[in-house]
């Protein structure tokens, strides 16, 4: 066969993707197991580059030039297994096969051993940009063996999004890295937008600003640090007026968030490492709650009548906040939670020996994915500058940006309780700040009642050593 490259699984992400290979001049073969689409996206987009329809998996193979080059984009889990199983008995040693898809981490650990018994290179390849990203420059974390690299990397980078030139993809590092990478992505995409969402609450709850006001302050916020592209959207969503009733979009739309499982992913990883990302975690449980509407309903239900005698409401008086307060404490919040993420890739990457450099991160983060921000400019230049820095939030840039932002975000936590406002993400982050920079946490007086229930021990801040003390005896200490 005589095409350069194959993409497998053509819904809306696949082909896009086949799409935009065959565009920058790529010789493309398309597979889809419904034959049909494979046929509608050659119909439709035939003359945009030169495709070569596959029908069957063995025409697939036969169509392409070797090593073979296979991008599969099908839905992840067991569907992605399907493929694997029906493509690589057909594979000769040294062929190349990509999973594009949202795998697990740990799948794509799992799948490039066993195809490394069989001599077929795998990759487990990160995309972010949504349908548009695919078609026109998405962000790429690939994550494969260097060689294999060597004959897949140059395909990515060209239909990647570039900034000044520079691809948004490179080498993340070893098998299930780019997953890995791409689900910590998702992670700080879920908190982004849980904070951007509760800033929104804030504006249009206390600060009591019409939904147009509020759609307004997005836009202009657009202009300042906080450009990304979540903002941008945001203004535009807000804006929007729904056809049918004249109302609000946003008004009309059920407020019970879904979700796909990779903000779970992150969590459930950061817990396995020990790495807290709370920014991430509580972004991924304010889901939970929105979509637990039965027990929303009986708790409100049961709580009614209830008067704590404090309630602020929704008068701006009440509560000390501006406009500038939320816009400070978003981008102050966004940090941390950047931080937190930014301190989960470095820990997996020790754990799985992976060797990533996070300023890869926000470098090909900066344009092409979801969470492309100006911000993360920023953030690849303080981590280069401060490779060694324990968190983002030592490095100068970050530390005096935050701290200069730390009122305005205590302002936000403060009128956000005040008033009733749920905003678990801004409040969960603040804690975290005030944890890090405390001199003393009572996490000594945890460790006195693990000592006391289960002797469990504990050290001094005066001796070195472990000690025990013997509670239930004369309460005399020990060295254990
Ligand atoms: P979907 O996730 O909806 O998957 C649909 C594709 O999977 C179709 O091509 C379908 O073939 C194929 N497929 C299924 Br389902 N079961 C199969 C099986 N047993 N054997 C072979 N093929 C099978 O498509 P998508 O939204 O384009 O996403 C593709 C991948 O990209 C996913 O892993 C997704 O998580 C990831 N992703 C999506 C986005 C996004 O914005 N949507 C962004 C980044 C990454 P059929 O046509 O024959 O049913």
């Amino acid at each position: 066969g005589t095409a350069q490259v194959a993409v497998t699984g053509l819904a809306v992400m696949g082909r896009n993707l086949a799409r935009n290979l065959a565009r920058n001049g790529f010789r493309v073969a398309v597979h889809n197991r419904t034959t049909s689409r494979a046929e509608a996206l050659v119909e439709e987009f035939g003359h945009e580059g030169d495709f070569t329809l596959a029908r069957t998996a063995e025409e697939l193979v036969a169509a392409l030039e070797r090593p073979r080059r296979i991008i599969v984009m099908v839905k992840a889990g067991e569907a992605t297994d399907a493929v694997l199983d029906e493509l690589v008995p057909l594979l000769d040693e040294g062929d190349i096969v990509a999973d594009a898809g949202n795998a697990h981490w740990r799948d794509t650990v799992r799948r490039h051993a066993a195809l490394a018994d069989k001599g077929i290179r795998f990759a487990g390849v990160g995309v972010s940009g949504g349908e548009v990203g695919a078609l026109e420059g998405p962000s790429i974390m690939p994550g494969c063996d260097a060689d294999t690299y060597g004959e897949l990397g140059p395909f990515l980078e060209i239909i990647s999004a570039h900034v000044d030139d520079e691809p948004c993809c490179t080498l993340i590092g070893p098998d299930g890295s780019g997953h890995f990478v791409k689900m910590v992505h998702n992670g700080i995409e879920y908190s982004d937008m849980q904070l951007i969402a509760e800033t929104y609450d804030l504006l249009r709850g206390p600060l009591g600003l019409p939904v147009d006001a509020v759609a307004d302050t997005f836009r202009a916020w657009n202009d300042t640090e906080l450009e990304s592209y979540l903002v941008q959207i945001t203004a535009e969503v807000l804006a929007h007026t729904d056809a049918d009733t004249g109302r609000p979009f946003v008004d009309v739309v059920r407020d019970a968030a879904e979700q796909k499982g990779t903000g779970r992913w992150t969590v459930q990883t950061a817990l396995d490492l020990g790495v807290p990302v709370t920014g991430i975690a509580e972004a991924t449980m304010a889901r939970a709650v929105s979509g637990d509407t039965e027990r929303r309903a009986a708790v409100r239900e049961a709580l009614e009548p209830v008067d704590d005698g404090d309630e602020g409401g929704s008068d701006a008086a009440a509560v000390d906040l501006s406009v500038d307060d939320l816009r400070a404490a978003l981008y102050a919040a966004k940090v941390v939670s950047y931080a937190q993420g930014l301190d989960m890739v470095r820990e997996g990457s020790r754990e799985n020996d992976w060797d990533i450099d996070p300023a890869d991160l926000s470098r090909i983060w900066r344009d092409g994915c979801i969470i492309r921000a100006r911000l993360l400019g920023d953030i690849t230049q303080a981590v280069e500058e401060h490779p060694d820095a324990p968190s983002l939030l030592a490095t100068p840039t970050f530390a005096a940006a935050v701290a200069d932002r730390l009122p305005a975000l205590r302002r936000v936590v403060t009128a956000a309780v005040a008033s009733g406002t749920p905003a678990p993400v801004f409040s969960a982050v603040l804690a975290y700040v005030d944890a890090l920079r405390a001199e003393r946490l009572p996490a000594a007086l945890v460790q006195g009642l693990r000592d006391y229930f289960g002797a469990h021990t504990y050290e001094r801040v005066d001796r070195e050593g472990t000690f025990h003390t013997e509670w239930s005896k004369d309460r005399a200490e020990v060295e254990a």
